[in-house]
């Protein structure tokens, strides 16, 4: 069976999860689960993720959501091939797995709350922004930076002189924080979170993760009323097949139809 990831290429977490299969080198299949038409909550896809939300991901062994904990599957069930994103000793791992908590504890939550008031609210339902929640975890976010900047003054990435899970969790929502959310200034003052970010945004699984859909040849998507129940081929969108990681989007529910504006 091949493996399949139900999101949508706009979603951080979709993204994130995209990244780290492009990262091991391992073939899979995107179907997409359109968030605006509430897919994630219909029956058939709470059997999937009880949570309602997009990634699931799934193989021969296992459905399983949550994307840093799909991720963390992945990079170990794939250990052996593709970038090790792990570490190798227990330190290593250990240090890893520290700077993955403070993404998922204080980077994450103040992250998104400025991305959503700022971006994804107008993006999806076309309301503004509750400026006083952006101020309040722009300071905390701006707190966090700063110690971000202290840790990459002395490595290269977060868990040290190696690229790892705990800097590819960033990706999603730096992404948006970067160019839709108009706060780029936050990671941009700060000289080593600017390298760091240059960096690792620059790897070639981000980009072909962050660009899905975004090829005007993969036009395909604007497939519309897909049966409900059942993934819908539609075949392997041209362009997107590289670096032994080939994808395939599939649609599940109504695909958005701006969907390209959005990855662009
Ligand atoms: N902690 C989850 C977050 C998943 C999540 O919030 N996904 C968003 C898209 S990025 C979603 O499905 N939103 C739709 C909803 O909440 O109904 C993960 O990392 O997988």
């Amino acid at each position: 069976m091949v493996v399949k990831v139900y999101g949508l290429p706009i979603s951080t977490a979709t993204r994130n999860v995209m990244t780290t299969l492009h990262e091991k080198g391992v073939e899979f299949e995107l179907v997409i689960v359109d968030l605006k038409e509430k897919c994630q909550k219909r029956p058939e896809f709470l059997k999937l993720n009880p949570i309602g939300k997009v990634p699931v991901y799934q193989d021969e062994e296992v459905t399983l959501f949550e994307s840093r904990a799909i991720n963390r599957y992945i990079a170990r069930k794939y250990e052996g091939q593709g970038t090790p994103l792990l570490g190798r000793t227990p330190t290593e791992r250990a240090v890893v797995e520290q700077w993955m908590e403070v993404e998922g504890q204080y980077y994450f939550p103040s992250i998104w709350a400025i991305n959503y008031q700022l971006y994804i609210r107008k993006m999806f339902w076309g309301e503004g922004p509750d400026l006083d929640i952006v101020a309040i975890n722009e300071q905390k976010l701006t707190a966090l930076l700063d110690v971000y900047e202290s840790r990459l003054s002395e490595s290269k990435y977060l868990a040290g002189d190696f690229f790892s899970l705990a800097d590819l969790s960033h990706y999603g929502h730096t992404e948006y924080l970067m160019t839709k959310s108009g706060k780029s200034h936050l990671i941009n003052s700060r000289p080593h979170v600017a390298a760091w970010w240059e960096d690792i945004s620059s790897r070639s699984a981000w980009q072909k993760a962050k660009n899905y859909g975004s090829n005007p040849q993969s036009a395909p998507v604007t497939i519309s009323d897909a049966p409900k129940k059942s993934t819908t081929h539609i075949g392997a969108w041209p362009g997107l097949t590289s670096g032994g990681s080939k994808m395939e989007a599939h649609s599940w529910g109504k695909t958005p139809p701006s969907i390209s504006l959005m990855t662009s």
